[in-house]
């Protein structure tokens, strides 16, 4: 469920947008006509659009559908084909984000997912791409979920079927738009679009040849049930909260303690495993005057970095939430505090306060400051045997030969990269190391944070190596994350993208903005 939400405005800008405009001529006509009968899965087409290329994006027929699948829940999808030349045989399912509801290719979503891809818009648009909302829309774009009380259907859509029935749609639209079916199907989806993808390897393990999670939202019941004592202590009383001048400080002072056991002082804390800091030096003194740290504020950062353990069960029998790592910028930390106490608009706050009010209690008057995570312990088990994706049973997608690679910031303070690595050696203690890295990468790039975006290097080639492993049979080697200049987009250091268990560690010499100077370093 969770979104992606905040990832438009962290783009660097547009490379070079000098592609040349082609007008194939047969496309327009083609799509004006194209009145498939039939395209499965009751999906009924609602409008066919032909549009022209631009600098961005190459001439398509945009097809727009929905899928009634029941009274409650419709899902409305988009397909934008490419014309037959300019098709590359592939299909692309960009997933959702927030709590669905909109589909991703008519708002900036597909934006953010393209950037991540490492790729340009106009090779994204070379795929059948597809996405949708999932099977409701939502009133507030990413954070609304009262269409979910009292509706299973549309629960169970958003939970794992709409992704798949739109699917089967999409492939029927290739076959009667080129007369052939796609060649390899990926899916590439981020925080709950991440999610999608792993539920598909999960549920329908036969629907995709490559999937690229990024910052999946994996354990979303047991984020949101693992909070509510933290959420409850920073939004008591407004000692607890803090401001942007604290949480700076508190960012300065963090980095100042941790930044070399990486072993290079460059503003990026990449041993995000190693920081121990505690902010018990920030704390006020009688002399001090401003901008030092309450009790209940320092008690409010130990809690955040806290492994949390509410005594509730989850599905695949989870309990509790890891700790996140550290070195976040600025920025990450308002998902935890939001820019005022009073409005408790804290992006944490109002997924959880959503769940807590929807999903969990279905009392519209429930709020996470008064909910006791315990006493719903039955209903958080039902809601994460929906929705969670942790069941670490992926052998059919392994026998299927699907290839699965998963990024996830290490400075995600929405969603711990830790549940994600957590469930990864879930995987291998199921059918083996060595097995589990013949179809599934977990990489985790330090210093970025849930819209994979921070101080650390957050640019990735992470779809090109999906590509090499399905198209090629090259699984992922030596890849590397670059920092880009967000003004001119000109990369200004590389570090390795090193797997979870390890962090780019420099190596003493050599040029400390050159990915070659650090090695993966066991933590
Ligand atoms: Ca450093």
């Amino acid at each position: 469920m969770w979104g992606l939400a905040l990832v438009a405005g962290t783009c660097f800008p547009m490379q070079a947008a000098a592609t040349q405009v082609v007008a194939s001529n047969t496309l327009r006509p083609q799509c004006e006509s194209f009145a498939p009968s039939q395209i499965g899965n009751g999906a009924v087409l609602t409008t066919v659009r032909f549009e022209p290329a631009s600098p961005e994006r190459p001439e398509r027929c945009v097809v727009k559908a929905r899928i009634v699948s029941s009274p409650s829940s419709t899902i409305n999808f988009r397909v934008d084909l490419p014309a037959p030349a300019a098709w590359n045989s592939n299909l692309l399912m960009l997933g959702g984000g927030g709590f669905d509801g909109m589909i991703p290719t008519e708002i900036d979503l597909w934006r953010s997912l393209v950037r991540l891809m490492g790729i340009e818009t106009q090779e994204a648009f070379a795929f059948l791409v597809g996405s949708t909302d999932s099977g409701h829309e939502a009133r507030v774009p990413y954070f609304d979920l009262t269409w979910a009380a009292r509706n299973p259907t549309a629960l169970q859509n958003h939970a794992s079927e709409a992704n798949h029935l739109v699917l089967g749609a999409m492939v029927n639209l290739a076959r009667e738009f080129y007369g052939k079916e796609p060649i390899k199907r990926y899916m590439v989806g981020g925080s709950n679009g991440g999610r999608q993808g792993l539920m598909a390897a999960q549920r329908h393990p036969e629907d995709y040849d490559g999937v690229l999670a990024f910052v999946p939202a994996i354990s979303q019941n047991a984020t949101a049930a693992n909070q509510i004592p933290l959420l409850k202590h920073i939004f008591a009383v407004p000692e607890n909260w803090l401001d942007r001048g604290q949480l700076a400080r508190y960012v300065a002072a963090e980095l100042a303690a941790c930044d070399e056991l990486d072993g290079l002082k460059d503003g990026v804390i990449d041993n995000y495993r190693g920081c121990r800091y505690d902010p018990a030096d920030l704390a006020c003194l009688p002399s001090d005057a401003s901008a030092c740290l309450t009790p209940g504020q320092v008690e409010s950062f130990r809690l955040v970095m806290a492994d949390k353990r509410v005594n509730v069960t989850m599905a695949d029998g989870l309990i509790g939430y890891p700790a996140p790592g550290r070195g976040a910028g600025l920025a990450e930390w308002f998902f935890v505090f939001g820019s005022t106490f009073a409005g408790r608009e804290a992006t944490n706050f109002i997924l959880v306060d959503n769940m807590v009010k929807h999903t969990i209690t279905g009392d519209p008057n429930a709020s996470p400051m008064t909910h006791d995570p315990e006493r719903w312990a039955a209903q958080y088990l039902a809601m994460s045997e929906l929705l969670d994706t942790t069941n670490p049973d992926l052998a059919a997608f392994s026998r299927h030969g699907g290839k699965m690679i998963v990024v996830h910031g290490a400075a995600d303070y929405i969603l711990s990269y830790e549940r994600t690595g957590q469930y990864v050696r879930s995987v291998e203690t199921r059918v083996g190391r060595d097995a589990t890295r013949k179809f599934l990468r977990f990489f985790v790039p330090p210093a970025v944070g849930h819209t994979l975006a921070g101080p650390g290097a957050d640019s990735f080639t992470a779809f090109r190596a999906l590509e090499d492993w399905v198209e090629r049979d090259k699984s992922p080697a030596g890849l590397v994350a670059s920092k880009r200049d967000p003004k001119t987009g000109a990369v200004t250091f590389t570090r390795p993208l090193c797997e979870y268990g390890s962090y780019p560690r420099y190596s003493g010499t050599g040029d400390p903005n050159d990915a070659r100077s650090f090695a993966c370093t066991a933590y």
